[in-house]
């Protein structure tokens, strides 16, 4: 990890830094655009033949691409009793977070004879995109698809490239009954455009690598995705936290993949030290950590504790540790927080029941993790009584007349009237 002073002779190259790791997401999708685009064109002109193509050349795929009910429940019956309790243990806190987090209906009179509200109903049909090139992940499959399970989804659909036995067994748990081996922009492509045998989705969830994440912002187009997602992030700030601690987070977000961002943001001197040198050690062996701890892995020394939440916040990380629950009043930009010595991030990748399906290339801004209600649609409600309609109706006819909308003035005089012209 590189330190550096955002104060003295440092400042101009530390906010030049800054500037470039905020503009991370953009500039990295745009490199590998071009041959996502050729991929997802190939796959929606020429469907399950370049799906097949693509897999059997990707992920060495030499079976056929639907995956049974038959082999998730073998994979189950195989599972260790200790993975299976993690499974379930992980599966219903994810489930009882979801149920929590759901839109209400509801309905008031917000003028007499005026009732306004909300009804929520599910999407139909969604796909859940469940990484699987360097590492199976069991865990991303109930993240995406249990939420979507509590929204009443009817159909859903899983893609995984060359899904582990993990994932297969996390799949049964989850009771998914559509699952294919497809990875990378041609699942996103099968996803979105539909090919023979998938038939295409409404919305297109989950994480993935750069040429995934640059397939779903091209496909949302065609159909809703949740976020930009992948890959990964961390931001830790912190005062007082401890060196070892810290450094153990970083590394382990830093793991996931070569293009991780792993930050820490503090005005503590020594300890600004003593991450540095503890990332070093515990990186140490850790292929993947050390090529993202290297090529950005980045400490900002401050000039004091304001800097460090405005660095914080410009930085809009996917994950976010702060030491004490004091500091969530000025945590405007994250993904999810964790907050203090003894809340690993890895037990919100993992167990704790929120999501770890979340925004990154400074997303964070604009929203928070994958939830409940991305699998839901909050339609609105308005129903008039006569004498409600006859209070609003000479406010909406000003309206629609200083707009020089004479049928919408119109409209609302006939049926003011009972329908009589
Ligand atoms: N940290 C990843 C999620 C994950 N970690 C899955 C382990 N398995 C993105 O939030
Ligand atoms: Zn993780």
């Amino acid at each position: 990890m590189k330190l550096i002073k955002t104060t003295g002779r440092a400042k101009a190259n530390a906010y030049e830094l800054l500037a470039t790791l905020e503009r991370r997401g953009a500039v990295k999708t745009a490199e590998v655009e071009p041959v996502v685009r050729k991929i997802m064109r190939d796959v929606q002109k020429n469907g399950d033949k370049a799906l097949l193509k693509y897999a059997t050349q990707f992920d060495s795929l030499n079976g056929p691409i639907r995956v049974t009910q038959e082999e998730m429940l073998a994979a189950w019956n195989e599972t260790s009793p200790e993975l299976k309790a993690a499974l379930q243990t992980a599966a219903e806190n994810i489930r009882s977070f979801a149920e929590q987090q759901k839109a209400e209906e509801w309905m008031t009179q917000n003028t007499p004879g005026v009732t306004v509200g909300q009804i929520v109903r599910p999407l139909e049909s969604v796909g859940c995109y469940v990484p699987g090139g360097r590492f199976p992940l069991p865990s991303t499959l109930l993240m995406t698809a249990i939420p979507a399970s509590v929204a009443g989804v009817k159909r859903i659909v899983v893609c995984s490239p060359k899904p582990a036995r993990e994932t297969l067994a996390a799949a049964h748990l989850a009771g998914i009954t559509e699952m294919y081996r497809t990875g990378g922009a041609q699942a996103i492509a099968a996803l979105a455009y539909g090919t023979q045998t998938i038939t295409h989705v409404d919305k297109i969830v989950g994480p993935g690598n750069l040429y995934v994440t640059a397939a779903k912002i091209i496909a949302s187009t065609e159909c809703g995705i949740d976020m930009p997602a992948g890959p990964t992030e961390i931001v830790v700030t912190s005062e007082k936290g401890n060196a070892a601690g810290i450094a153990a987070d970083l590394v382990a977000q830093a793991e996931h993949d070569p293009e991780t961002l792993a930050v820490f943001v503090t005005a503590n001197e020594q300890l600004a030290r003593d991450v540095v040198a503890e990332t070093k050690l515990q990186a140490k062996g850790n292929k993947l950590a050390e090529i993202s701890l290297k090529a950005r892995g980045t400490v900002f020394l401050c000039g004091d504790i304001e800097e460090t939440h405005t660095i914080t916040n410009r930085l809009a990380p996917e994950h976010l540790t702060v030491d004490s629950d004091k500091d969530l009043k000025w945590v405007i930009n994250a993904g999810s927080v964790f907050i203090g010595n003894y809340s690993p991030q890895s037990m919100g990748d993992y167990i704790s029941g929120p999501n770890h399906v979340l925004p990154t290339g400074r997303v964070g801004r604009m929203r928070g993790g994958l939830s409940v209600n991305d699998f839901l649609k909050v339609i609105t409600v308005q129903n008039y009584t006569r004498s409600g309609l006859a209070t609003l109706a000479p406010h909406a006819i000003a309206l629609a007349e200083a707009e020089g909308l004479i049928a919408h003035a119109n409209s609302v005089r006939i049926r003011r009237k009972g329908g009589k012209r």
